[in-house]
């Protein structure tokens, strides 16, 4: 600890769970549940200086989140490195078994560390009248490239959204409210997502229904969008080796990159051995502890860093160094998210040296803000930097408790894509490699 006492310090820190409305898009673990649950935090500063910022949430993540509070109060937002040695004395270091084995992460450091630094960060940059990029060595770009995600689906949007069973509703208003359960109608979805936003590279969401369909999905969109399109196919780790390689040479020529195809570090290492495309990951490399083997393996030739899992905006900047020494690729991984994480997600974005590929967003899925002014533009598939100090942008009080209300209301505590997918089909089960 400082010794000397600091002159600006937390005041207090504003934990508040959010739940937002989500469709019922499709994964490997099951399907997405009526509302996705973040946490904001407001850290308010004895200068009255608030930063802000939002990840993941559900209860373990919210607990541990109290557990730390009382600690922190009083500390210098300056001083992360002290904050983060406090958070490592009461939670341990994350291990990878605390990862879990779903395609998102539940580590509690990372988290709440991640949600200490981008909010401190703010701070300073609402101090110094800076934007955050120039805390991170300052912006490389003005907007940053993000690429359609695409979902199979449900029908029906989720929450108690109006966007769901509007009849009338054109565009992406109503692809974002169609099912999409085979090729045709992810290319629909493509097509509507992209006039919408513009972007200029494209995601599927794999691991959810035969990989024959989902390969049929990706050669369907090159035929529609043309070869010089990127695609991405992400089977969140549930296909088998076998599979991956047979459906890895019907794909290569069409994808840009293969992303987490089949579980862990070795069968990673020994799928890019047999098939020509690079191999994406957030799946198996998923802190500085597993870059050692990452590195003595082979096992991706890109890593998708998410700077809620990472440890926040300075780790991911140093993961990209890091990415560089060792010939590795950099992009970034995304969960449903709002506004907070667009704008700390888009200065990183712009402050990185390098950036090969479009980032990772699920932002067109979500139609609530928790930000003044509604949601971000994307504009051509990418988010310009937003302007003013710090993160630049703000809390709307009222949506705030709106979408607090929303998590008191839907009954949600954690994430739970399986039990959702069992409210549907009862014998439904997640299991580790499905084909
Ligand atoms: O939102 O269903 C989803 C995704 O499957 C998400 O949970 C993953 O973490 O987008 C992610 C990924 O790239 O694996
Ligand atoms: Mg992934």
């Amino acid at each position: 600890m400082n010794a000397k006492q600091p002159s600006l310090w937390i005041e207090d820190l504003k934990i508040t769970p959010i739940a937002m409305g989500d469709p019922p898009l499709l994964n490997a673990a099951g399907i997405h549940a009526p509302y996705a649950l973040r946490i904001i935090l407001e850290m308010v500063t004895n200068r009255g200086i608030v930063g802000l910022s939002e990840i993941p949430g559900g209860e373990k993540i919210h607990r541990a989140f109290l557990k730390v509070k009382e600690l922190l109060i009083g500390r210098d937002p300056f001083q992360l490195n002290e904050i983060r040695q406090l958070l490592s004395e009461n939670f341990g270091n994350d291990t990878s078994d605390e990862r879990g084995a779903n395609p998102w992460d539940q580590r509690r450091l990372v988290h709440v560390f991640s949600a200490l630094e981008v909010a401190s960060l703010d701070i300073m940059g609402k101090l110094l009248d800076r934007p955050v990029v120039d805390l991170l060595g300052g912006a490389a770009r003005e907007s940053v490239p993000f690429a359609a995600y695409l979902f199979y689906k449900r029908e029906g949007a989720g929450g108690t959204l109006g966007y769901g069973t509007d009849p009338a509703a054109t565009g992406w208003a109503q692809a974002r409210q169609a099912a999409a359960l085979d090729p045709q109608q992810i290319v629909n979805q493509a097509q509507a997502m992209c006039n919408e936003f513009g972007f200029q590279s494209i995601k599927l969401k794999g691991g959810a229904l035969d990989p024959t369909t989902e390969c049929d999905s990706m050669i369907a969109l090159q035929e529609a969008f043309g070869p010089d399109v990127p695609l991405r196919l992400d089977p969140n780790a549930i296909w088998s080796l076998e599979t991956a390689i047979s459906c890895g040479k019907r794909l290569e020529g069409v994808l840009e990159y293969y992303e987490d195809p089949v579980r862990g570090q070795e069968q990673m290492a020994k799928l890019s051995q047999s098939v020509s495309i690079p191999l994406a990951t957030n799946m198996c490399t998923t802190s500085f502890a597993d870059l050692p083997e990452s590195i003595r393996l082979g096992s991706e030739h890109i890593i998708l860093s998410d700077h809620h899992f990472w440890g926040g905006l300075k780790a991911s900047m140093e993961l990209h160094r890091i990415c560089n020494t060792f010939g590795r690729g950099f992009s970034m991984h995304s969960n449903s998210h709002l506004g907070i994480s667009m704008a700390a997600m888009t200065h990183l974005g712009a402050a990185l040296p390098t950036l090969d590929y479009a980032l990772d967003t699920h932002y067109p899925w979500q139609a609530e803000e928790v930000i003044k002014g509604g949601k971000i533009p994307i504009e051509d598939g990418a988010v310009r930097v937003p302007e003013g100090p710090g993160l630049g942008v703000e809390i709307d009080p009222d949506a705030l408790s709106r979408l607090h209300q929303n998590y008191l209301d839907c009954g949600l505590t954690e994430r739970d894509d399986e039990a959702e997918m069992q409210k549907i089909e009862p014998s439904w089960r997640f299991e580790l490699v499905r084909w």
